[in-house]
């Protein structure tokens, strides 16, 4: 994406030239510094903060001063909130929360008759893995996607607008895990159940672990809708694509099928699972895939000795599986085994051709880089950064040195604690650049003020432009971060206000239609045999309605745009005593629709602070 964020441009107030040319700035500033100093080695003591600080001034700007912008989206996902939160990168301010499978009352997620469409009355959720939509192996702006590990859900979040556009749920799925997206064009999203069940799991063979089976599926990325699904061996856990569009892979873990702890960690060895995408294709065009139970979907058989899987062994219980920013290698964590394992993906393509017989050998090395590496992250000088679980710490190693049998560790330095994910800026594109690195904690004890028994967990952030990983903040955040990403901002280009055809509001418009109603002038109560539809406006500081009358037994939908056309002028919808509260940001229209049970007088308002009025933006909804 090179077109020019001109949205962003007039909010700079310092007049400087900000982008992109300050980034380049920065580019050259890192290198220089790569140069000049010297490699250190072990661990780095935390609290190296002066320091840290002082080389922060000569690589990547860290302060961002009030008033001043982030150079980087962040895009975190919330664990057991369910949510996706904006970060801003470097300040670590939270800029928003995206609902996503979850109830937020701030916004009416799990209110609005939209929202409500795509929960189908669940409300949580467990959001691991935030991805982007890719084009040509870097982000095009359109899209995040987000797995819902405990519902088998896949959500698409549109980014002009930062909302939830689309939930699915995954058939035949348990525990939808690791995901990616195509990262050559804007294709399909590859997801991994993690859990085995029986195929269908609809009360056979529940008591033979054996008739248990994963699923890796396919979901295209503009319906939504699965594709395909191929089952597997073992148990599915993170996913990657390459950058050609060619494979999707899997690391795999109980490789001995087992359900108990020791039957699962028996073996020294699980699997990458490589996914060969074209065999997959021409296998379901060909009509090979098979039904299972209600679902539609074609499934084939990838376990054992299959045309569309190539299993290659790692060590041990392998966990992350990243690509480095030259496509040319997936670095697999060992997770119970101190090694992250290099596939060479040359190798996979002769192994798919046959002339590589022992898959084993797609495995080029395998250095030591700590105890209970999780996650792979890469910066644009050939180096991964690991994280490490058990050391709690991040190991900064080289690729090309591990390659060459050298031993590869440049540095290690500590987090505070029990690190799960790490991410480095633009690592998962080709265009990696070596400025920030992010290390999710799941601990942060001693490191904040108590609150509780349950804590903070804690983000940190790494300037890793030079030769050392510099610590340079930490917040404490609401859990779960899971997973993140970090995105430089010019690729992301959200809209202030929405357009008034946005297909979001389709069945708002399609009402106002069938009731002959103008929504953005609407000032209407329709009955239409036991439905009242309230249509109305909200301009600062009132809405066109300041009455509703309705019959008890009715039920009710409010039809609610907001008019204002002015940047940031959300209002909202809070209706007392009936559990609703929804906001409606500038040109949006919502809905809610609910059923009165009580005679009375009940006062609507707005809960978004609009006006020096806003107290009296307000109306009555009366039940006679
Ligand atoms: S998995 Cu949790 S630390 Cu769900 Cu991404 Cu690796
Ligand atoms: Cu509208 Cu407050």
């Amino acid at each position: 994406m090179t077109e020019k964020n001109d949205d962003h441009k007039d909010e700079i107030k310092t007049g400087e030239v900000v982008e992109p040319s300050r980034r380049d700035f920065f580019k050259t500033a890192a290198t220089g510094l790569a140069g000049a100093g010297a490699v250190s080695m072990g661990i780095l003591p935390f609290g190296a903060a002066s320091e840290a600080e002082a080389s922060s001034k000569s690589g990547p700007k860290l302060h961002v001063g009030p008033g001043e912008l982030d150079e980087y989206y962040g895009f975190w996902s919330g664990g057991q909130s369910g949510e996706v939160r904006v970060i801003g990168i470097p300040s670590g301010r939270e800029l928003k929360r995206i609902p996503v499978f979850n109830f937020d009352a701030a916004y009416g997620w799990g209110v609005t008759n939209i929202s409500k469409g795509m929960l189908k009355g669940k409300l949580t959720g467990d959001t691991h893995h935030v991805h982007l939509s890719y084009k040509d192996g870097t982000y095009d702006g359109k899209y995040a996607f987000v797995n819902d590990k405990a519902q088998a859900r896949l959500a698409r979040i549109r980014l002009d607008m930062m909302v939830t556009d689309k939930i699915c749920e995954i058939p035949n799925a348990n525990g939808t895990h690791g995901i990616f997206p195509s990262r050559n064009e804007m294709n399909a999203i590859y997801c991994n159940s993690e859990f085995r069940t029986p195929l269908p799991n609809d009360g056979r063979d529940l008591e033979d672990p054996t008739k248990y089976a994963c699923l890796h599926s396919c979901i295209d990325a503009e319906s939504m809708e699965t594709r395909w699904q191929i089952m597997v061996d073992g148990n599915l856990d993170l996913c990657a694509t390459d950058y050609e569009g060619k494979y999707s892979m899997a690391c795999c873990y109980n490789s001995e099928e087992g359900v108990t702890l020791p039957e699962m960690m028996a073996k020294d060895r699980d699997w990458l699972v490589v996914f060969n995408l074209e065999r997959i294709e021409a296998a379901i065009k060909a009509g090979k895939g098979i039904k299972i139970g209600d679902s539609d979907v074609p499934v084939l058989d990838g376990r054992g000795d299959s045309p569309y899987t190539l299993y290659i062994p790692v060590p041990k219980s392998p966990h992350g599986v990243n690509m480095d920013p030259t496509g040319k290698y997936a670095v697999c964590s060992g997770k119970l085994s101190p090694t992250v394992s290099i596939v060479e993906l040359k190798k996979v393509d002769e192994a798919f051709a046959g002339k590589i017989k022992n898959p084993r050998d797609c495995v080029i090395a395998e250095p030591e880089v700590g105890l209970g590496p999780l996650h792979t992250a890469f910066d644009n000088r050939g180096n991964a950064y690991t994280s490490i679980f058990l050391d709690s710490v991040v190991t900064k190693w080289n690729i090309a040195k591990a390659i060459a049998g050298e031993n590869p560790v440049i540095e290690k330095v500590d987090v505070h604690y029990q690190i799960g994910h790490i991410n480095a800026s633009m690592s998962e594109t080709k265009d990696a650049d070596g400025n920030w690195m992010v290390a999710l904690c799941k601990f942060s004890k001693d490191r904040f003020i108590p609150v509780g028994p349950f804590r903070p967990e804690n983000d940190q952030l790494f300037n890793i432009s030079g030769d050392r990983m510099e610590m340079v903040h930490e917040a404490a955040c609401h859990p779960e971060p899971h997973d993140a990403l970090i995105v430089t901002r010019d690729l992301i280009r959200p809209k202030k206000v929405w357009q008034r055809d946005d297909r979001r509001f389709a069945f708002e418009h399609a009402l106002a239609k069938k009731y002959n109603v103008t929504l953005e002038a609407a000032a209407n109560v329709i009955e239409d045999g036991d439905h009242t539809y309230v249509f109305m406006v909200g301009i600062a500081p009132a809405f066109s309605l300041t009455k509703f009358n309705v019959k008890l037994g009715n039920t009710v939908t409010v039809v609610l745009t907001n008019m204002d056309r002015v940047e940031d002028l959300s209002h909202g919808f809070c209706l007392t005593h009936h559990d609703i509260n929804v906001g409606v940001s500038p040109q949006e229209t919502t809905s809610i629709t609910f059923k009165p049970t009580k005679k009375g007088v009940f006062w609507y308002y707005c809960p978004w602070f609009c006006h020096a009025l806003h107290l009296e933006m307000r109306g009555r909804m009366i039940v006679s």
